[in-house]
């Protein structure tokens, strides 16, 4: 997103760097960055046991972090006046340690209930992913603390079990009841590439996504829209789905084919769903039509995809607000090749596929809806897919 802070303000490698000598007089041992994400379709699917296709942002979480003797985490963070302390007692309480704090105790939480012995630290935090923008900033903050974490201790954790140890620390310590999509996202993703995941079984294919090769770009736009009761509406529509699975008696919506969607919504018993479930199953086609499309080069064509699947999120899931609507209206009316909500919804980001030379027109097309409605001015960003989670130099 554009920055609130000037231009000239420092990266924000050196700012956690700065956190850390100010706030702790010494330096770190090292700084562990992790992006935020946008997903390009797959919305929902991912509880569901479906797909997904995710790539990171160039916008990132920095972690500096050094040792501490004994069983204690102190934290710091450029969005705090105070530090956050923490020892073993507070970090094996779920939900004790409270706020952006919550997370990074999360952590802690799930790699000792997973018996690993995570060594004492003190971390600084800095951040150019935007709160609150389903950009994933928390998993961007479970993601470069774990990985801070497991390096320090020396700690013996494979990579492809990293996403489910971060997801436990939001679902089992914060609460929130989220799928594995985005702490999935940040760890795995790769550069040029979108990270196409299977949430059964957790096997990932990373997908080139060479935008600037075919003449597009992804314009990423803030709808600003306040989240509007986002956590229990989650939380409904998952239980929705679940209910649903159960209905139909399979273990997950993933098991229904778009084959035998018709027959599966017959025997459900009401309208509302219905269109959850028919939500979830043509979601889970549009990811696996997209990544054909794009095994294939053929980048341009996945906008309608793009766009249906707004559609289904709108109509079907009921997830969108009209900030979204009007952002994806917009985009599309003024050349977008398909544009569509970006994230749990409720708020968030929209994403539009368009012409590397028309993004600007379509930011435009954009502000100018905005403005014409009276909703607070929408802020942009051009994204290209990042690296996941690294330690820095
Ligand atoms: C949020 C959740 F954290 C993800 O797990 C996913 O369910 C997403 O909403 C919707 O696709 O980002």
């Amino acid at each position: 997103m554009t920055p609130d802070r000037p231009a000239a303000a420092p990266d924000v490698a050196d700012r956690a760097t700065t956190g850390f000598s100010h706030g702790y007089d010494a330096q770190p041992a090292g700084r562990w960055a992790a992006p935020g994400r946008v997903n390009l379709i797959g919305e929902h699917t991912d509880y569901n046991d479906g797909f997904v296709l995710p790539f990171a942002l160039p916008l990132r979480t920095v972690v500096a972090a050094g040792p501490q003797p004994g069983e204690r985490w102190t934290v710091r963070s450029e969005i705090a006046d105070q530090p956050v302390d923490f020892d073993a007692a507070e970090a094996d309480s779920p939900g004790r340690v409270t706020g952006w704090g919550g997370y990074v105790a999360g952590v802690v939480w799930a790699l000792r209930e997973a018996g690993h012995a995570v060594p004492g630290a003190r971390l600084a935090i800095a951040s150019d992913v935007p709160l609150g923008s389903g950009l994933s900033s928390s998993a961007a903050l479970e993601a470069a603390v774990l990985t801070a974490l497991a390096d320090l201790g020396g700690l013996d954790l494979p990579a492809a079990h990293r996403p489910r140890l971060a997801q436990r620390a939001e679902n089992g310590y914060v609460g929130a009841p989220t799928g594995i999509m985005d702490q999935s996202a940040v760890l795995r993703c790769r550069a040029g590439h979108a990270l196409f995941l299977d949430c059964r079984d957790e096997s990932v294919e990373h997908i080139p996504f060479d935008l600037d090769a075919a003449g597009l770009a992804i314009l990423v736009i803030d709808s600003r829209a306040p989240h509007r009761h986002a956590d229990g509406e989650y939380a409904s529509r998952r239980a929705a789905c679940e209910r649903a699975a159960d209905l139909l008696g399979v273990p997950a919506l993933r098991d229904v084919p778009v084959a035998d969607l018709a027959a599966a919504l017959e025997r459900l018993p009401d309208d509302e769903t219905r269109r959850r479930v028919r939500h979830v199953v043509t979601e889970n086609q549009r990811v696996l039509d997209t990544v054909e499309l794009l095994r294939a080069g053929r980048v341009p064509e996945i906008g309608p995809l793009l766009t249906a699947s707004h559609a289904s999120m709108r109509d079907d899931f009921e997830i969108t607000v009209p900030e979204v609507d009007t952002a994806v209206e917009a985009a599309l009316a003024a050349g977008a090749l398909g544009a569509r909500m970006t994230g749990g919804g409720f708020g968030g980001c929209v994403l539009a596929l368009v012409g590397a030379d028309r993004s600007d027109t379509v930011a435009t097309a954009v502000r100018a809806a905005y403005a014409e409605r009276g909703f607070t001015a929408p802020t942009t960003l051009t994204a290209l897919p990042a690296p996941g989670t690294t330690r820095l130099p």
